[in-house]
């Protein structure tokens, strides 16, 4: 288990590291754990991989740009239980937070990503759960994406276990943009922080437009 997980967990549990047998216990646990996410996502990039290898030999054009992938690092688990005011607890963890496995679709065009987004929830073994469209409503700073919280079937040696997937779909220039203010969010000691706030906002409107008219002429040459 990486050194990372187990400074993260123990600074917020207040356990010393060398509480031996809980710890080993503890680092087990959250090591089947983190599995059981990792096989999830396989579960939903092996569908994803599907639908695109589908969708380039049947239609014309594959809606899938990219599918990229993270388990959320022990330290940012740890730290949003934190923020949410829940215990750091092994069933916190997958009771009440829905983004440890993320999988992120990358599309060309606005239309793909209702397109990927209907493919993928249509398929009858996969659970919608909540759907968040920040592309129809976009966050204050100028954020735009669709996220879906699914839920996916997992078959181990001795059950089925559902387990939740957060699902983010965007354009390639949403992600760009989002890319970049995710670093800005994270970076300590940003000089003058409203003013790339205020520059970042004025780069999302100009992304959304030209979202806008990349779709429009595509419509327009009928390739969508
Ligand atoms: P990271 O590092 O990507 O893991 P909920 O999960 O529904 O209880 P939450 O987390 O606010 O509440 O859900 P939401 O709004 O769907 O956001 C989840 C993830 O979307 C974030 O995860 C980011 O990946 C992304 N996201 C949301 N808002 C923004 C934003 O304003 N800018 C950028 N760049 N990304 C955003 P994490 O945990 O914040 O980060």
């Amino acid at each position: 288990m990486e050194r990372e997980l187990r400074q993260a967990f123990l600074a917020q549990v207040n356990i010393p590291e060398d509480t031996g047998k809980i710890f080993a216990e503890f680092a087990h646990q959250f090591e089947e754990l983190m599995m059981i996410y990792q096989c999830a996502i396989q579960e939903v990039t092996t569908k994803l991989d599907v639908l695109s290898h589908e969708m380039s030999v049947r239609r014309n054009r594959n809606p899938i740009e990219t599918v990229k992938y993270r388990i959320k690092k022990p330290k940012s688990i740890a730290e949003k239980l934190h923020r949410n005011g829940l215990p750091i607890t092994l069933e916190a963890v997958s009771t009440k937070l829905n983004d440890v496995a993320g999988v992120r679709v990358i599309c060309s065009f606005i239309d793909d990503i209702y397109t990927v987004a209907n493919m993928l929830t249509s398929q009858d073994d996969i659970r919608l759960l909540a759907v968040k469209d920040y592309i129809k409503n976009p966050k204050e700073n100028g954020y735009r994406s669709y996220h879906m919280i699914i839920e996916i079937p997992v078959f181990f040696s001795d059950k089925k276990q559902y387990v939740k997937v957060e699902v983010q779909i965007r354009t390639i220039a949403m992600d760009f943009w989002a890319s970049l203010e995710h670093q800005v969010k994270y970076k300590k000691d940003v000089p003058n922080p409203e003013e790339i706030q205020a520059r970042l906002k004025k780069c999302a409107d100009v992304i959304a437009a030209t979202d806008n008219e990349m779709q429009n002429i595509a419509q327009y040459i009928d390739i969508l």
